[in-house]
């Protein structure tokens, strides 16, 4: 029997203990109502609110944990997860693990870079060149969709300094705000994946406590995520100017109209939960329809 599927009435989720996901991690955990107890090892924390526990670990450990069914969530960055993913592919062997959901932190591109002053018109130009990276699987599936032979030198970290030190012509690495490129004359070409950080699961049917655990916590994770970028705005408005008003709105949920002071009146109040982002344009826009007394709120829990 898989070791995953020995039953257990606690879950475990691994998160990476040090570094640009940590904290955004730990924050949406705590958010969806969990609180941990540290340990002295600080590698795991003991869930007191429910029975939910967190292993702090290394981000490129996640996957294997969860396909060796050490934990069954796992936050991590959509690149490791792909890198992993597209490895067991390649290799024509199950990953043992599925990206559940993407977070909406941690946002950054696998790009190729090359020295600036080289030109760069076509992917055909990696053909014959050196390439450095930690992400091998990625590139190499990117080649081969590319049809493009070039030799790839893995490298563990700091992959940027490898066209200076002469191990590689060029880089494939990760870029967030591009200063490091800058730093080393390095100039992105390519986009090979739009990455952010995603919760990842086994995918397993637990036929225990945690199947109703994980049902849960995604039921909680959605709702903080569904509110994250969600406002309430209200509004008044006469009566006539109901429907084009509606038609304003940014998207969201169906918007809740009440009449004031009596069905019979002609101003009427305007509540809706939007889901983009509320900018100063359309209250104006509302406002010069003849509505008025605009109002948004942020929004700190919801349950649709
Ligand atoms: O110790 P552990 O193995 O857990 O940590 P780590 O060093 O492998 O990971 P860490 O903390 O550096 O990154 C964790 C995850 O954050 C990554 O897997 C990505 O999903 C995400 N992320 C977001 C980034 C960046 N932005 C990022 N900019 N990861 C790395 N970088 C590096 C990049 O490699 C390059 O060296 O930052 C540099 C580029 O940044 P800019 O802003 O100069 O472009
Ligand atoms: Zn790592």
């Amino acid at each position: 029997m898989q070791a995953s599927l020995q039953p257990r009435d606690r879950l475990r989720i691994a998160v990476q203990k040090s570094g640009r996901l940590s904290e955004h991690s730990q924050e949406l955990l705590a958010k969806c109502g969990l609180k941990f107890r540290t340990s002295r090892d600080k590698l795991f924390c003991y869930g007191e609110s429910m029975p939910v526990d967190l292993l702090l670990v290394r981000d490129d450990d996640i996957p294997g944990m969860i396909a060796q069914g050490v934990c069954e969530l796992g936050f991590v960055g959509q690149n490791v997860a792909r890198e992993q993913a597209v490895e067991a592919q390649l290799k024509d062997r199950d990953a043992g693990f599925q990206e559940l959901r993407e977070l909406g932190f941690g946002h950054c591109r696998l790009s190729i870079a090359i020295p600036q002053e080289q030109s760069y018109d076509a992917v055909t130009m990696l053909a014959g060149k050196r390439i450095a990276t930690s992400y091998p699987n990625l590139l190499q599936n990117y080649l081969n969709q590319n049809q493009v032979s070039a030799s790839i030198v893995q490298l563990s970290g700091s992959v940027e300094i490898a066209p200076k030190l002469g191990t590689a012509e060029y880089i494939c690495d990760l870029v967030s705000s591009g200063a490091t490129l800058v730093a080393n004359q390095l100039k992105e070409v390519a986009v090979l994946l739009e990455s952010q950080a995603v919760l990842i699961g086994s995918g397993l049917e637990y036929q225990d406590e945690r199947a109703e655990l994980i049902e849960l916590l995604l039921r909680r994770l959605d709702g903080v995520l569904r509110v994250r970028e969600s406002k309430l705005m209200m509004f008044q408005c006469p009566r006539a100017k109901l429907a084009e008003a509606l038609k304003l709105l940014p998207r969201g949920d169906k918007p809740a109209v009440y009449s004031l002071e009596g069905s019979l009146s002609n101003e009427l109040a305007v509540q809706a939960v939007c889901h983009e982002t509320i900018h100063w344009k359309h209250l104006e826009e509302l406002k010069a329809i003849g509505a008025h007394t605009l109002v948004v709120l942020p929004v700190e829990k919801m349950l649709a």
